[in-house]
């Protein structure tokens, strides 16, 4: 008997690919949608489709009933794939394959520890000024400080401790690591000496004698770093201090 043999232009049109993240997972996954015309004979009962990275074995395949698009999940990123499609007609019977077709996946599917916060605390990034948990932390401080945006916990998170003993002012605060490493969050302490009219950046007094600078990895819990300032009095010209931790996005 004859192979059903595939349509001139069947199989071979990749007319989507979607790269989507799993939101409650560390590891994104990559689904391909693959779609592809279908054979004109009256006897196909349906197509399988197969894929692999290895084009000289076909690891796996994938009934897809009579539909012509399939979604693939599961595959990994940065990975050339190849992938093919067979009709199988009434009888069993199947087709020649499609000829190959190949794709790379994308590099930039792994979601950052950044990313995967707010997909794990169900909030988009436009939200990053608001505080639903009422707690006066700002979502976008609450993933740099490790904190919980839907849990009024600033008393753990979000804030800065601060104290004067023999004339230094000494500051900590704790710091989400991967989420802190993020290029497109900055974060900085702030400092005010007229009454929190005016704030400066503390790092302008890096220079100054005495001000010092450390960081205690996981000190807070895993991942989560203590940051501890160290201001000389002097540096500051007024014992009237105050500070506050500020997270911002990059443009
Ligand atoms: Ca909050």
């Amino acid at each position: 008997m004859t192979p059903i043999r595939p349509s001139g232009n069947a199989f071979a049109l990749l007319t989507a690919l979607i790269l989507a993240f799993e939101p409650s997972s560390a590891h994104a996954e990559i689904t391909l949608k693959l779609a592809w015309d279908p054979n004109p004979e009256t006897d196909v009962v349906g197509y399988r489709v197969g894929w692999t990275t290895d084009p000289g074995t076909l690891h796996s395949h994938f009934d897809t009933g009579s539909a012509t698009t399939v979604a693939i999940s599961g595959l990994a990123a940065d990975t050339l794939y190849h992938f093919t499609v067979v009709a199988v007609n009434a009888a069993g019977l199947v087709s020649e394959p499609a000829p190959l077709l190949s794709h790379r996946t994308s590099s930039l599917a792994m979601p950052s520890a950044f990313d995967t916060w707010w997909s794990d605390h169900g909030l988009l990034l436009e939200s990053a000024t608001e505080d639903p948990d009422g707690d006066g932390i700002a979502n976008l401080l609450e993933s740099l400080c490790g904190g919980d945006p839907w849990r009024a916990d600033a008393a753990d998170r979000g804030r800065i401790r601060a104290g004067i003993t023999n004339g230094q002012w000494k500051l900590e605060y704790i710091v989400n690591r991967s989420v802190a490493e993020d290029p497109r969050l900055s974060h900085g302490v702030f400092v005010s000496t007229d009454g929190m009219s005016s704030w400066r950046d503390i790092r302008e007094l890096s220079g100054h004698p005495g001000f010092g600078m450390s960081v205690e990895p996981d000190a807070a819990g895993p991942g989560l770093d203590r940051v501890r300032l160290c201001v000389p009095m002097d540096a500051l010209g007024s014992s009237a201090v105050f500070a506050r931790l500020r997270a911002a996005l990059q443009e």
